[in-house]
């Protein structure tokens, strides 16, 4: 069969299993399309619908004895007495609430169709440029068609059945939820979801279902509705919770969704669709890709997949890959919602694997590397709310568990402003405030918004570094950093080490990730302070903290970036988490050309994850383009984008962790990105990691930072031509490996050339065209 649309994923078959699904969402909402015959299951969600509640008054997760161990912690901990400083650590540091509860799958809408003549035409397909999933297919004499999308103008999920020739739809619409809910057909068109999560559980939250036939009838029955010789049947799924924040559970669901149904009453479906496509096209259409076509471009999805899984390269797929991620993040990120979870917004579990929650050790912030490169910088906007909600719990766990001020934020958070250690004692790891600061300081960076910085950013960043100043502590005589400021305690997220006597241990001081860190958050503050002004106390503090900051450690014995204070052996060494090399990837105090022995010593670092297996996990593997892509290794990228589609991609495309976990997707993305443009090192440097199987192609709208545009052409691996448009007038360095020349069509440009680089003043508004 033909496919003549560029970025869609299509199936000749329905799905089996949930992953082999189509992921529809509008940022608030999701739904998974199965696109059955006989029944169709549409799996639903709404991204509130979390287990648990709010944690005041009684329910305060602090414990009020973690600020007495400290300071016995951490001399455990100077004294080498890892395995003490564990035990104490896990008695006394811990929030009393161990765990966090699961984000959970709204219900299942299903459609039962009557008819079992044989099927013939089948085609299942999410067309990504509108953001809708299609299901066609012909039986006996009729028809079928089925698409559904969630639109972010209407606050729904929409559904529309339609048979050729009419008269001739008949099925049966139900609702189901596995536990703690009812369903109840309240008239003919209208069925509805009533829930509360768990026996104790304070969140409510409703479903409504509303049926309007065309031709034909509908009918309630036995909690269901029937539809008969309809000529076309369109569903509006509204679904609300009673949350409204961390603190308060007490709005009301059914209101909710009787409001947006009533808000598109008398609208048409063609309305309803047409305005859908714009809104979802105004963000999706700002980037295109074209990295080369392959035969198998008319494949199914799935069987594309699986050649490249027996080795076939497929240029395509690729291209698909990374536009299905600025997708995953369109669905499941958008302004005024929460952040994408473990899993966006699709899940279908009650009881998810880690809950599906905000993992903030490597986890969330990954989801969180495409916005602005992808151009979609309005996704990027719920984490900071997100951020924002978590900076009062984060100010009461700094003082109780501390004696700080700022905010802090361990391994993990959830909805409810869960901000203590978890999950054990790997769960004191009070670096996760501090690491998501780049976050806003990027999107400061990219968009250079001054307003923005002000009101949001700056004071996220301004609370996170003062728990960090008040949390540092001045290594003791007697230990290798004497006299420098260490995080204590410490982890490197996950990962454990050998000590000289045999033991195993995780938890530390001085691991080098938080210094990178911290490096990056006091430096970003610094240069914060400067744009805004004022602060000046606060910008020396910082200034000497950095100054005094310990340094980081290049191996003696291996020439390996060191990931702990000591030089240990790993009983692990192709650990997951590659958290060393955070100063490489996503941060920049490593780069090739300004720090190349420590560029050289984190290259050696990674090749020894490699050989002892590193990557295994869907996200372990993302990050690994983006290290290589870094390193401006186009074929080591290539190799590991490959990897990452071979063993953990499933067939609708979604990252597998083992299980589905949706950082991988937005990792893979991102880690394409960075192989076609970067700009942390001051520059714009265009095709750093083109690979040999991306010969010839196009991208267009991919964003720089300092308000920059890219669109590129490149023909046998060369680049022919660069646009880059200017919206705030910012000088423009580009590196290039071919020799370029510039013009602007609408005044002369003084460049100054020099080997690979070029300079060039820009104005605002004005585009720059780059020939070779
Ligand atoms: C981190 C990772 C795991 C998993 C979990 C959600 O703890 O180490 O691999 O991705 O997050």
């Amino acid at each position: 069969m033909k496919n003549d649309k560029k970025f869609t994923l299509w199936y000749n078959k329905p799905a089996g299993a949930w992953t082999d699904a189509l992921p529809v969402g509008n940022g608030r909402l999701g739904a998974m399309v199965f696109g059955g015959v006989e029944r169709e299951r549409i799996q639903l969600n709404e991204e509130t619908l979390w287990d648990g509640g709010p944690r005041i008054g009684d329910n305060d997760n602090n414990s009020p004895k973690a600020l007495e161990a400290l300071p016995k912690v951490r001399q455990l901990l100077f004294d080498d007495k890892n395995e003490e400083a564990t035990q104490l650590a896990s008695e006394m540091l811990h929030g009393i609430e161990k765990r966090i509860k699961s984000y959970q799958s709204l219900g299942n809408l299903f459609l039962d169709f009557s008819n079992d003549a044989e099927v013939t035409a089948y085609r299942r397909e999410l067309d990504l440029d509108t953001g809708i999933a299609n299901t066609t297919y012909q039986q006996g004499e009729l028809n079928f068609s089925r698409e559904v999308f969630a639109t972010a103008v209407d606050n729904l999920i929409v559904v529309r059945v339609e048979s050729e020739p009419p008269g001739k739809l008949n099925f049966d619409i139900t609702m189901t939820r596995e536990q703690d809910a009812t369903v109840e057909a309240i008239d003919n068109n209208l069925l509805r979801l009533d829930g509360q999560c768990g026996n104790d559980g304070v969140l409510r939250f409703a479903a409504y279902l509303q049926v309007n036939v065309e031709g034909g009838t509908s009918q309630a029955k036995n909690d269901g509705i029937s539809v008969s010789d309809a000529d076309a049947v369109t569903l509006f799924i509204a679904a609300a919770t009673s949350y409204i924040n961390q603190t308060d559970a007490s709005a009301n669901p059914h209101e909710r969704c009787e409001t947006y149904l009533s808000a598109v009453d008398g609208k048409s479906y063609q309305d309803i669709r047409t305005e859908h496509i714009a809104e979802h096209q105004s963000l999706f259409r700002r980037v295109d890709l074209n990295l080369g076509s392959t035969e198998a471009e008319n494949l199914p999805t799935d069987e594309r997949l699986a050649a490249v899984k027996e080795g076939a390269s497929d240029a395509g797929l690729v291209a698909l890959y990374f536009q299905y991620g600025r997708y995953l993040l369109m669905g499941s990120s958008r302004p005024g919602c929460l952040p994408a979870n473990l899993q966006g917004v699709w899940n279908e579990h009650m009881n998810a694997p880690w809950n599906s929650d905000y993992h903030t050790n490597i986890n969330v912030q990954m989801n969180y590397w495409v916005p602005e490169i992808c151009n979609l910088p309005e996704c990027h906007t719920p984490l900071f709310d997100l951020m924002e909600s978590l900076v009062e719990p984060g100010n009461r766990t700094a003082k109780i568990h501390y004696g700080a001020e700022g905010w802090v934020v361990h391994h993990l958070t959830d909805i409810w402003g869960f901000t203590t250690p978890a999950d054990g004692v790997w769960g004191v790891w009070p670096m996760g405030a501090a690491w998501l600061c780049e976050h806003v300081w990027e999107h400061y960076l990219f968009g250079e918004d001054v307003e923005y910085l002000k009101r949001q950013a700056y004071p996220l960043m301004k609370g996170a570094a003062r728990f960090i100043l008040d949390f540092l502590v001045e290594a003791p005589e007697g230990t290798p950093l004497a006299g420098t400021l260490v995080t204590n305690p410490s982890h490197s997220p996950e990962n454990s080490f050998l000590k000289p006597d045999g033991n195993r241990s995780l938890f530390t001081y001085a691991a080098t990730m938080d210094l990178e860190i911290i490096h990056e958050l006091f430096t970003n503050c610094i240069a914060a302070i400067d744009i805004l002004g004022g602060d000046a106390d606060l910008r020396a503090e910082l200034a000497s903290a950095l100054e005094r900051l310990a340094p980081l450690q290049i191996s003696e014995k291996t020439g390996r970036l060191q990931e702990w204070v000591f030089d240990y052996d790993e009983p692990e060494p192709g650990h997951r988490h590659m958290s060393h090399m955070y100063g490489l990837h996503p941060s920049c105090q490593i780069t090739l050309r300004g720090t190349p022995e420590l560029a050289a010593a984190a290259k050696k670092s990674l090749e020894y994850r490699l050989q002892h297996g590193g990557g295994q996990t869907g996200w372990s593997r993302a990050w690994l383009i983006n290290f290589f892509a870094r390193f401006e290794d186009a074929e080591g990228a290539y190799t590991h984008l490959q990897a990452l589609l071979a063993k953990c991609t499933l067939t609708n495309l979604f990252d597998t962790h083992p299980p589905f976990q949706i950082d991988g997707n937005f990792g893979g993305t991102s880690g394409i990105a960075e192989m076609l443009l970067q700009s942390h090192a001051g520059e714009i440097n265009l095709l750093p990691a083109l690979p040999k199987a991306w010969d010839t192609g196009y991208v267009k709208g991919l964003r720089a930072r300092g308000g920059f545009e890219v669109d590129m052409t490149w023909e046998n691996g060369k680049l022919t031509e660069a646009k880059i448009r200017s919206a705030l007038g910012r000088d423009c360095t580009v590196r290039t490996s071919s020799t370029v020349s510039v013009a602007c069509e609408e005044q002369p440009v003084k460049a100054a050339v020099s080997d690979s680089v070029v300079t060039f003043d820009t104005a605002a508004g004005k585009t720059y065209t780059l020939s070779t």
